[in-house]
């Protein structure tokens, strides 16, 4: 009598309960859980839990937890993960295509970055693809500014400032204007400013108010110079291994957090701007000679950049410029 009630009460679980999920992947990001980036994946994870009915199961993994950036690529490469998300212009030392979005002043708007987004795609898959990496999303952060002790009024006010570095194209950058770049990953951001390891940095406000740089830093100069880009990419042997329906599940939650991202970071550029002018920081608008100054570092970037690309990254540039 027990066994049969058993085995009747397995059964009505199984018809009352939705499918278990089948499969679980971990996807790690260097991002923490208050950046937009990793609220929008985790909305991209339930959307593939729920549209594949449970047979996929994503746990979004934040703040370099799971591995650090530096190994989130390779850790998808070989397996480690099935996904990931890192900053796509990292990548810059295997090919410069990587890196174009991190140029600056090359598109500073969401309408040039989606240009150069459309332009520099079919490269990033390709290049992604021989290394056995299929391209899910990119998204945008908002426009870098400028984060600063004191007004900056020329680039000569950088010179000899420890300034915060995320990529080589930062550090070049930093470098020219005659700062000291300091590697220092977003989440160490409020770490690094404590502990005088750098004194100024460029990012976006989403990230300036993720930090709370106000409590290390008095002015923001809106700078707006470049809109690098997250990009979410899985195993194309794990993606092989879902079903079909499973596989075009996770396409259509993909293609729906691209669309959501560029919108949440449109939105973020505005409200995180205020967040931070709320909390006393000087907001500015970059001086003509700044402006300028800015401009000729640039357009000095823009020339290396060239004379070192690929001709498949030199094609992005052109296909963007047509
Ligand atoms: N935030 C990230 C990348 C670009 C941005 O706006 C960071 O500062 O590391």
């Amino acid at each position: 009598m027990k066994m049969t009630h058993a085995a009747a009460f397995a059964a009505g679980l199984a018809i009352a309960t939705p499918a278990m999920a089948q499969t679980t992947w971990d996807m790690p990001t260097p991002y923490g859980d208050s950046t937009f980036h990793t609220i929008n994946i985790a909305q991209f994870a339930d959307e593939v839990a729920s549209a594949s009915n449970g047979d996929l199961s994503i746990t979004v993994h934040s703040a370099g937890s799971l591995f650090p950036h530096a190994e989130i690529k390779n850790a998808i490469r070989s397996r480690q993960v099935p996904l990931g998300e890192f900053f796509l212009s990292r990548l810059s030392n295997e090919d410069l295509a990587f890196g174009i979005d991190s140029q600056p002043f090359v598109a500073t708007s969401y309408e040039d970055g989606e240009k150069l987004w459309a332009a520099q795609r079919p490269v990033i898959d390709a290049l992604l693809a021989e290394q056995g990496l299929k391209v899910l999303f990119a998204v945008p952060w908002p426009a870098q500014g400028l984060y600063t002790n004191g007004e900056i009024k020329t680039v000569e006010d950088l010179s000899g400032l420890r300034f915060r570095a995320y990529n080589a194209a930062l550090e070049e950058f930093a470098t020219l204007a005659g700062a000291a770049p300091v590697q220092v990953e977003a989440p160490d951001i409020p770490q690094a400013f404590a502990t005088g390891q750098v004194e100024a940095m460029i990012t976006s406000p989403s990230t300036g108010a993720n930090s709370k740089a106000w409590d290390f830093v008095t002015h923001y100069t809106q700078i707006d110079a470049w809109l690098p880009k997250n990009i979410v990419v899985v195993n194309q042997r794990a993606f092989d291994g879902l079903s079909a329906e499973t596989q075009a599940a996770v396409l259509e939650a993909a293609a729906a957090a691209e669309a959501r991202g560029w919108e949440m970071s449109k939105a973020e550029a505005a409200t995180k701007t205020q967040i931070m002018a709320d909390n006393g920081m000087i907001i500015v608008s970059p001086s003509p000679e700044l402006v300028a100054g800015l401009q000729a570092i640039g357009a000095e970037m823009l020339e290396n950049w060239k004379a070192n690309a690929s001709d498949d990254a030199l094609s992005i540039l052109s296909a963007y410029s047509n």
